[in-house]
């Protein structure tokens, strides 16, 4: 069992919190796309059911190796967030172990960064068995590779002399997880195996709907065949394909595959979970890119 600080972390519930939203610009990031970031955010944050009180920026030449933002930031943050009675910190950028953990005990209210929050909402998308062992995956391997700072540093510096059959606390909390992680990815395979054997003979050729969450992929699936997927004018409505077949015109046939949603910065430990959806769109003889017209970036 993973213990209840790292279980309680994997539910959090983010419905009805007061969320302050955090950005560190750096490097060559423009404003444009920093300001892009910051309002995806804010539509994840809304999906995730957080209402969102406000949101600070910072530009920095580099993030703070311990804060992610510098001393003074913080201490105009701890204000917003006590004025704005905020009980939620999101930050844009990913936080590192060593400044979620710093910033978690300066902050006194819980602090997630994007990754978190997307794994969040997956976490509450998710419907078939497939998509929840999947994300449950993204989610252990998300929180092993976060296991407090000081216990990485109790097995660092208590190691010398003591290494041998007894483990370190460090360990004892990550086997349980590194076993939970083993069992789903064989899981995840029976799964697979199975859909492998039972997927219907090919009905003419293969099209997947691709683009950007809340595009239209699923209204476009329901308008073309008797699917009844799961439309939401939030993000990731999506997390579990469905395939239907649709009579053309022509009187040709196709099969049309819904897929998950694309997003900027989609955690890679999703991306590598959620491969076996993914490989759907690989193996198609036509990729339909669905565009949401209103879009700025979109010029019908
Ligand atoms: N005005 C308008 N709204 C649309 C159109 N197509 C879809 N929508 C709306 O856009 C929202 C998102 O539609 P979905 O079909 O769920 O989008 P999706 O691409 O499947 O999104 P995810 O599954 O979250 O990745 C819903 O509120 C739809 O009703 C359209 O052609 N015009
Ligand atoms: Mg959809």
């Amino acid at each position: 069992m993973p213990s209840a600080s790292i279980q309680s972390r994997r539910n959090l519930q983010l419905a009805g919190e007061r969320a302050l939203l955090v950005q560190v610009i750096y490097g060559r990031r423009t404003r444009d796309e920093a300001e892009d970031s910051l309002a995806e955010l804010e539509r994840l944050a809304d999906t995730a059911g957080a209402t969102v009180v406000g949101s600070i920026t910072q530009r920095r030449e580099r993030p703070d190796p311990a804060l992610m933002v510098g001393q003074g930031k913080l201490a105009e943050i701890q204000l917003a967030s006590r004025t704005a009675e905020a009980n939620l910190l999101i930050f844009d950028n990913d936080l590192t172990a060593v400044q979620a953990n710093n910033l978690d005990l300066s902050m006194g209210i819980k602090v997630i960064d994007r990754t978190e929050l997307i794994l969040q909402i997956f976490a509450r998308r998710a419907q078939t068995a497939e998509a929840q062992i999947q994300v449950e995956l993204a989610q252990l391997q998300y929180l092993a590779g976060r296991i407090p700072v000081s216990e990485k540093q109790q097995r660092f510096f208590g190691g010398i002399g003591m290494r041998g059959p007894g483990e370190s606390p460090f360990q004892l909390r990550r086997a349980p997880m590194m076993a939970r992680i083993t069992i789903l990815k064989r899981k995840l395979r029976e799964i697979q195996k199975r859909r492998q054997l039972t997927r219907r003979r090919k009905f003419g050729p293969a099209v997947c709907l691709v683009g950007y969450t809340n595009a239209g992929k699923s209204t476009l699936l329901n308008a073309l065949s008797a699917a009844e997927a799961y439309v939401d004018d939030r993000l990731f409505a999506t997390l579990d394909t469905k395939s239907r077949a649709v009579f053309l015109p022509d009187g040709r046939n196709a099969m049309l595959t819904d897929t998950v949603g694309f997003i900027r910065h989609l955690p890679h430990g999703l991306v590598a979970s959620f491969r076996s959806t993914l490989e759907e769109i690989g193996q198609a003889d036509l990729l339909l890119l669905v565009m949401d017209a209103g879009h700025r970036y979109v010029r019908p």
